[in-house]
C-alpha cells in the first residue's frame, strides 16, 4: 500500500505509516531483515500501552536527558531501525546534547553501514563514528558483531543510548562500567531491565520529546540536572510501565465482555 494511500481518518494511520517507513527502510538496506520483525513486536507492546507516552514514561524522559547532558563522552549507538524512523531527531539531539553518533549493527553488511551513513549525512550529521575505515576497539564481554565498537566512541563513552537494542550489549556494557540508557517498548526486554534509564515508549514520539527536553535542559546546572537522576529508579519505573499495561488489559478483557459487533447499518448511520 502506498503512504498517501491510508486515510487520514484511519485510527491506526500513524502505525501504518511507521510500518511502511520501515518497510522502505529495508527496501534500501538501512533496516535488516529482523529488524522487521523487531518493529511489529514494538508494534506489540505500543499497543499494550495505549500508543501513547505516559506520564512515566515522560519522567524516563526527562533522567535520560539529564543523565545524557551530565556525561563527560556521551555517544548515541545506531542501528537499521532507528535510522530509518527517527533521522532527522538523532542528529538534532546529538548536537543538543553532544552525543556522539556511532553506527553499530547486529547484522552488519557494508551497503547497510552506507545506506545508514548516508541517512545520517542527509539528516545534518557532520561526524558519524562506527564505519569500518575508523580505529576499533571490541568488547571482550560480547561475541555478536556488536563487539566492534569506534576508538574515539562507545570504546571512550561513559554513557550511551542503545536505543531499541538486543538484550546481550547492555549487559556487556554494564560491565565494562558503562552507564547505559534505552527506548524500548519492552518493559521486560533483557535491554530493559539492564539499563539504568529505560524510556518504555515508542522511538517515534519518544525522540522529539527528548530534542524538546534537551533543550530546555541543556542550560541547567549540574545539582539541578543530578537531581532528575537521582530520584529516577529504573526498577520502579518498568514495575510502573508494566502496571499500565496490565490495567489497560483488565479495562479491555471487562470491556470486551460487553462490546458488541456493530451491524453493517449501524456502522452506515455512524458514517452519514
Ligand atoms: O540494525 P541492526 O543490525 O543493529 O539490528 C537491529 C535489531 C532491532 C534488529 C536488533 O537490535 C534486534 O534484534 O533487536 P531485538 O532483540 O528484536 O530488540 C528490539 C527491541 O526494541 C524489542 O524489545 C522491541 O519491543 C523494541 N522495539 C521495536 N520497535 C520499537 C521498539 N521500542 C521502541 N520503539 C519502537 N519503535
Amino acid at each position: 500500500m502506498d503512504i498517501t494511500e491510508i486515510p487520514d481518518d484511519h485510527p491506526r494511520k500513524v502505525s501504518l505509516e511507521t510500518r511502511e517507513t520501515i518497510i522502505e527502510g529495508h527496501q534500501l538496506h538501512i533496516v535488516a531483515t529482523a529488524g522487521l520483525l523487531a518493529h511489529g513486536r514494538g508494534e506489540a507492546f505500543d499497543y499494550l500501552i495505549g500508543e501513547t507516552t505516559t506520564p512515566q514514561a515522560k519522567k524516563a524522559i526527562y533522567a535520560a536527558v539529564a543523565e545524557i547532558l551530565l556525561a563527560n563522552h556521551p555517544v548515541i549507538s545506531v542501528n537499521g531501525n532507528v535510522c530509518s524512523l527517527v533521522p532527522t531527531e538523532l542528529v538534532e539531539f546529538s548536537e543538543i546534547t553532544g552525543a556522539l553518533l556511532e553506527i553499530n549493527l547486529f547484522y552488519y553488511r557494508k551497503e547497510r553501514e552506507d545506506a545508514i551513513l548516508k541517512v545520517l549525512h542527509d539528516a545534518g550529521a557532520k561526524t558519524v563514528l562506527g564505519t569500518h575505515d575508523r580505529p576499533s576497539e571490541t568488547i571482550p564481554e560480547l561475541s555478536s558483531n556488536r563487539r566492534k565498537v569506534d576508538s574515539e566512541g562507545i570504546a571512550k563513552a561513559d554513557v550511551v543510548l542503545v536505543p531499541l537494542e538486543d538484550g546481550d550489549r547492555t549487559e556487556a556494557l554494564r560491565a565494562v562500567g558503562k552507564r547505559v540508557v534505552t527506548v524500548d517498548l519492552n518493559p521486560m526486554s533483557r535491554t530493559s531491565v539492564f539499563s539504568n534509564i529505560t524510556i518504555v515508549d515508542n522511538i517515534i514520539r519518544a525522540m522529539p520529546i527528548m530534542v524538546e527536553v534537551a533543550n530546555e535542559l541543556r542550560e541547567l546546572e549540574t545539582r539541578e540536572l543530578e537531581k532528575f537522576v537521582q530520584e529516577f529508579d529504573n526498577g520502579e519505573n518498568l514495575e510502573t510501565s508494566l502496571q499500565i499495561m496490565i490495567d489497560r488489559l483488565q479495562t479491555e478483557a471487562k470491556e470486551a465482555l460487553h462490546r458488541k459487533p456493530r451491524t453493517v447499518k449501524e456502522l452506515k448511520e455512524a458514517d452519514a
